[in-house]
């Protein structure tokens, strides 16, 4: 029989703490504080982000905890409390595209990233001076290779104890400039080429909300995130994650090739993303491309699409028009609606799923989840399923069983209540 493994969230006390711990054993001295960010799901628009399009992520209640000092010299050393003993180390001036590696590399990526945020490959300089190096430790509950953004909640935690240290003040109100720096920490430095939703989604969503992003290429910053309705228990339901523990990897090259195809078809189409195609350009659009292509970019389109009636059903439960049960039960049966239809094309037209996250998604929804998807880039890592209230564990139980049926490792489940962005802790 099936075991269900729960990952629960520390709380924010007990992460500081660990970090803090993590801090002194490493470094024998005490952090300036502790900062840290969360991980994320998302809830509907997948593969959009790096083609202009929409996404509606949440912020999960698991975060990475970087405890963090100012140095007066130009060293960064980074401890991790999965590594200890382990020290990795740089001299500030040395970090840039590609030359340094290792998990470090994502820490040390933002430092670089926001030391430059002109772009011109020179130093800025801040309030105080030039920038410092730092000493940071990190301790995290976010799942690590789940496909939920474990890397972008240390980039974002690590972008926000600097804009402290470093007196930028980006974090008070022009958080969509740290975002960029994160994103270029990965780009560039790192190496991924990912498209902006899990450093977005860490450092802009808010507690109690789905956060609508708009990655259309001219969109102002202050039109980029709009926190939206999503109140899953006004309608009697409950968002689970399953960890599907599949191995998982974005640095790899088929992430990256679906990305390349979306941009040549882009210009094929002569459009600047693929944004750009509506609904009802759509057939037109499919005529002028070849099958894989064709494939992809009906994902991106109707995703797109799917994105904003998931957004105007999720509204709807937090209004008047949804006061019956009978109404209720519509609203969830359309947001799974559309979950299920987004898994389909992921699958079948994206090619981004795998046995594991088929399993969770089929064994979820068997166990009456209204609607369940993959979440992420794919290739692994973890689903999400709407279920009814009272039936986490019963979903959970199904779900693990049907792993084992089907010969796969064990999976591990999340309660995600819609949490909240990178902040300072102590
Ligand atoms: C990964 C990437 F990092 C995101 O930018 C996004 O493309 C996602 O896959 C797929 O929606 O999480």
């Amino acid at each position: 029989p099936a075991t269900t493994t729960w990952l629960d969230a520390w709380t924010r006390q007990e992460g500081a703490e660990r970090a803090t711990r993590a801090f002194v054993a490493a470094f024998g001295r005490e952090p300036d504080g502790v900062w840290s960010a969360p991980g994320r799901v998302n809830l509907i628009g997948e593969h959009t982000d790096y083609n202009g399009g929409l996404c509606l992520p949440t912020a999960l209640p698991h975060r990475t905890y970087v405890a963090f000092a100012r140095r007066d010299d130009d060293a960064v050393r980074l401890a991790s409390a999965q590594r200890p003993g382990d020290l990795w180390t740089a001299s500030l001036g040395e970090i840039g595209p590609g030359t340094v590696d290792g998990w470090g590399a994502y820490p040390a990526g933002v430092a670089w990233a926001l030391a430059d945020r002109d772009g011109d490959g020179d130093r800025d300089r801040t309030r105080d001076g030039t920038p410092s190096g730092f000493d940071a430790a990190v301790d995290s509950c976010v799942p690590f290779g789940a496909g939920l953004s474990s890397s972008a909640a240390l980039e974002c935690a690590v972008a926000v104890a600097l804009d402290d240290a470093w007196g930028l003040g980006l974090a008070a109100d022009r958080r969509p400039e740290l975002t960029r720096a994160c994103m270029r920490a990965e780009n560039e430095v790192v190496g991924a080429p990912t498209g902006g939703l899990d450093q977005s989604a860490s450092l802009l969503c808010t507690p109690g909300h789905a956060l609508l992003l708009d990655f259309a290429p001219d969109t102002p910053d202050d039109a980029f995130a709009r926190p939206r309705t999503f109140e899953p228990e006004a309608l009697g339901l409950t968002l689970l994650v399953i960890d599907t523990r599949a191995e998982h990897s974005l640095a790899d090259g088929q992430y990256a090739e679906r990305r390349r195809t979306c941009e040549d078809a882009a210009r094929r189409l002569g459009v600047r993303t693929l944004r750009e195609i509506t609904p009802e350009g759509l057939d037109d659009a499919l005529e002028a491309l070849a099958d894989v292509a064709r494939r992809r970019v009906r994902h991106v389109v109707t995703e797109v699409a799917r994105v904003e009636e998931f957004v105007a059903a999720a509204d709807l439960a937090g209004s008047d028009q949804a006061r019956t049960s009978d109404e209720r039960a519509t609203v969830g049966a359309r947001l799974g609606a559309l979950m299920a239809a987004s898994h389909a094309s992921l699958r079948d037209d994206y090619e981004v799923s795998c046995a594991e996250l088929d399993t969770a998604v089929e064994a979820a929804t068997a166990a009456g989840a209204v609607g369940a998807r993959m979440t992420g880039g794919g290739f692994g890592g973890s689903a999400i399923a709407l279920v009814p209230r009272g039936t986490e564990q019963a979903v959970a139980d199904a779900v693990a069983q049907a792993f084992v049926d089907r010969g796969h490792g064990a999976p591990a489940f999340l309660l995600a209540p819609p949490s909240g962005p990178a902040d300072r802790d102590v």
